[in-house]
């Protein structure tokens, strides 16, 4: 097989940069190690940033994110007995849009196959080759059948767990990583959202997080210990839990049902550099992971697919190299932008095992602060309506 792009990965990142860069006529092929039910089935991110909605319009596939997604202006973060809202739409003029990765994966799919693009299914031993010269090829098996790929660029959107990263040799490749001591334990339900708002609350019990899908349709989360599994909480002990970490008025009209998911993720923020090698490319998770308090794993990949796409255009519209060549620096100062919101916002709402008494002082005066000043709540907004790309 021979294509212009070979992409290495069916989530949003490879589904986004293949939708895009067929829209200036550049040929790709994806391929992706699942079904396309299991990608389906995953359920994550929640909250898309006004740069991943005009992507997702530029791609084609904005219609129904506009029929059915909920623009949100602001949110709550709550502690202790006080609550505060952050108000995105009076501060910097910007909103958010909840919609689930969920729904975004599948209209990226559904254009995909709209535009007839090639999606490989279930393929096994995805192998880079010669990436650091001018003819890459990508190996693979599909149907017990080995398969070549020749191509220009290979993009590795495999994320964290994929082998892009790895075809980077060590000598060239740094990684920096943060591990943090708990999870988060996640409940999606077919009950109405607390509160038409996100509500993030640090309480003595530890962090808990109030989101939606729809008006029918909730996303609660709860920080628990890392060496807990979902299976230790039954629904009533997870909704006794939440109750006694959100704001008691919230608690006392929270509407319980049974959980139609209950997962645990842990909480890292890792970034490689570089994100280029040669003739590959690393978008998303590939390359940096976000705890997800203030979601932003998937917008942050999307980022990086704007930067990646622009470089891939101006190269097969205009014979520039420049876009490629800046690649990796542009997407890496948004991406440590990013990451330094996430570990902040993290460390500003959850209990650390090793927390003092200074630390737990620490963080209620930075909530109060944050509460009380218009240039922090100005920071704030920027940062979780999505920084400029
Ligand atoms: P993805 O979504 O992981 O997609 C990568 C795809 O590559 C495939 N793959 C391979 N394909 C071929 N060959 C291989 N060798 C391959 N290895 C892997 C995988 O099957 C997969 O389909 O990465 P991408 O596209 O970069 O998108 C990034 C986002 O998915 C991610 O940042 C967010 O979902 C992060 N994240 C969350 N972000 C939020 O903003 N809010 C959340 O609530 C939230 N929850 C989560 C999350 C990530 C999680 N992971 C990765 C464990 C919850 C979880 C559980
Ligand atoms: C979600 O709805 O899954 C979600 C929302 C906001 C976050 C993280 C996750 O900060």
């Amino acid at each position: 097989m021979k294509t212009q792009v070979a992409i290495i990965g069916g989530g949003p990142s490879g589904l986004l940069l293949a939708q895009l860069l067929s829209t200036v006529g550049v040929e790709s092929i994806v391929l992706e190690r699942q079904t396309k039910d299991y990608v389906l089935g995953r359920i994550r991110a929640g909250v898309l940033e006004q740069g991943l909605v005009r992507m997702l319009e530029e791609a084609g596939c904005a219609d129904r994110l506009h029929a059915e997604g909920h623009v949100h202006d602001g949110a709550l973060i709550s502690y202790g007995d006080e609550d505060f809202r952050i108000d995105f739409k009076g501060l910097v003029d910007a909103s958010v849009v909840v919609y689930g990765q969920t729904e975004v994966t599948r209209d990226l799919y559904d254009a995909r196959e709209k535009a007839g693009g090639q999606i490989l299914f279930n393929v096994e031993h995805v192998q880079i080759h010669g990436a650091d010269g001018d003819s890459p090829y990508v190996t693979f098996d599909i149907d017990g059948q080995a398969q070549r790929i020749d191509c220009n660029f290979i993009a590795g959107c495999d994320g964290f767990h994929g082998v892009s990263r790895q075809a980077i040799p060590l000598s060239v490749r740094r990684e920096y990583e943060k591990i943090y001591p708990f999870g988060w334990l996640g409940v999606l339900s077919e009950t109405p959202p607390v509160h038409d708002e996100l509500i993030y609350a640090n309480s003595k019990r530890g962090f808990a997080l109030c989101s939606m899908r729809s008006d029918h349709l909730s996303r609660y989360y709860i920080q628990c210990s890392l060496s807990e599994s979902p299976s230790d909480w039954t629904d009533a002990a997870f909704w006794e839990e939440l109750k006694r970490r959100i704001p008691t008025d919230m608690a006392e009209k929270l509407v319980t049902g049974p959980s139609i998911e209950k997962s645990i993720a842990p909480l890292r923020s890792f970034v490689t550099e570089p994100m280029r090698w040669g003739r590959l490319f690393l978008c998303g998770d590939a390359a940096h992971i976000v705890p997800p308090t203030g979601a932003k794993g998937l917008n942050t990949a999307a980022s990086d697919v704007h930067y990646l796409f622009q470089g891939l255009k101006a190269f097969y519209l205009k014979g520039s190299t420049a876009g490629i060549d800046s690649y990796s620096a542009k997407a890496l100062r948004r991406v440590w932008k990013v990451e330094r919101f996430s570990w902040w916002f993290s460390s500003l709402l959850h209990r650390y095992p090793d927390q003092s008494e200074f630390d737990l002082k620490m963080q209620l005066a930075e909530l109060d602060f944050l509460r009380s000043n218009h240039a922090a709540q100005l920071a704030m907004a920027e940062n979780y309506v999505g920084l400029p790309y």
